[in-house]
């Protein structure tokens, strides 16, 4: 065995200055923090309640215009990571809101979004030419590097102020230094193709005879409409057996490759039935749920710290990775999430424990 005692108080600190100059730092300092034995995400469970979100979206309404801000969004901010506009540590997550009338301009970027539509009717997005009309429950995709405007009917068409939200990986992308952005000529790009036509293309399972994946490994389908979703999870909820942690659990898929709809995020909608008291489970990828119908709870932490969320319609919350997390529904309830498990799966690095 190896006695040698460490050096005199001071010693290693002198020498730590010492290399700090040469832009050196010892390994043995932090390895135990750099090489976890598990994950110690700096993110917190968090919750956002709609009835307290919901008044100062209508006040960033009155404060700005759509035009203006470009997007208006309130960015739902991990407590613990003030200041770094992330919902975890890969994730973004923000509440836009687009009124009667408004446009937000065209741009695109190398970041790729989804938006879950919360509420109102009326307004659309368009992605390289085509609009699709948002209505609540609706998943919508924007590939990386398509062009993409967001508008609402004028107020004499029946324009309601329209709330969706924004997951996107701008965290991931700001991780690996690899985001661009340009802003469109126009405010609106022109429609070329009839709303739609994307979803009789690649939405009826078929795909068209020479495929040419018009946006590499995102789902060609621009808009998943809740109405079909809901129908498949309320039909299964009867016929099928539910599972014990996740009730009845689908997850969206890009129908040219059965793989997710987009590289960087995956999306779910699951129905917990009524008198639903799930088990809980633990994953390394970091989950933002939006709550689409029906009432709730989530008991997230270990045990010591535990706490409980209440839910209802609108409400939003994020469990971090590696937190112990499940669900309760006494009347039953939807709810929609989304994840980086993509990227976990495609370096192999993805872990889930299914606890008792
Ligand atoms: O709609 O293009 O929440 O570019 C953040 C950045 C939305 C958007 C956000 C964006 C957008």
């Amino acid at each position: 065995m190896d006695m040698t005692p460490p050096p005199p108080e001071g010693v290693r600190k002198d020498f730590y200055e010492a290399i700090r100059a040469q832009h050196m730092t010892p390994l043995w300092e932090v390895l135990h923090a750099l090489v976890p034995q598990q994950p110690a995400t700096a993110c917190m469970p968090a919750f956002w309640a709609w009835d307290r979100v919901h008044p100062y979206l209508m006040q960033a309404g009155e404060l700005i215009t759509a035009e203006e801000a470009v997007r208006r969004v309130l960015i739902l901010e991990n407590p613990a990571l003030p200041g770094q506009s992330c919902i975890t540590q890969s994730l973004y997550a923000g509440l836009q809101l687009i009124l009667p009338g408004e446009i937000a301009p065209s741009h695109r970027h190398t970041q790729s979004a989804l938006r879950f539509v919360v509420e109102g009717r009326g307004a659309y997005t368009a992605v390289d030419g085509e609009r699709t009309t948002m209505t609540p429950g609706d998943f919508i995709i924007t590939p990386s590097w398509t062009w993409h405007d967001h508008g609402n009917q004028s107020a004499l068409e029946g324009g309601e102020p329209v709330v969706w939200l924004d997951g996107l990986d701008i965290p991931m992308l700001r991780f690996f230094d690899a985001g661009f952005a340009e802003n469109h000529t126009e405010r609106s790009q022109s429609v070329t193709r009839a709303e739609g036509t994307s979803y009789q293309r690649y939405g009826a399972n078929m795909l068209p005879v020479r495929y040419d994946a018009p946006f590499g490994q995102t789902s060609p389908i621009f808009s998943y409409p809740y109405e079909r979703t809901r129908e498949a999870l309320h039909t299964l909820e009867q016929q099928a057996p539910v599972d014990a942690w996740d009730g009845v659990k689908l997850r969206y898929v890009n129908p040219a490759t059965g793989g997710w709809p987009m590289p960087t995020m995956g999306t779910f909608m699951q129905r917990l039935p009524p008198g639903f008291d799930g088990r809980p489970w633990r994953q390394t990828d970091g989950v933002v749920f939006s709550v689409v119908e029906g009432h709730g709870s989530v008991l997230v932490g270990e045990a010591g710290q535990q706490q409980t969320f209440k839910f209802g319609p609108r409400d939003h919350f994020v469990i971090p990775s590696w937190h112990t997390a499940s669900l309760r529904s006494a009347q039953g309830c939807v709810l929609f999430s989304f994840s980086d498990r993509p990227v976990h799966q495609a370096l192999g690095i993805h872990r889930e424990e299914r606890l008792s």
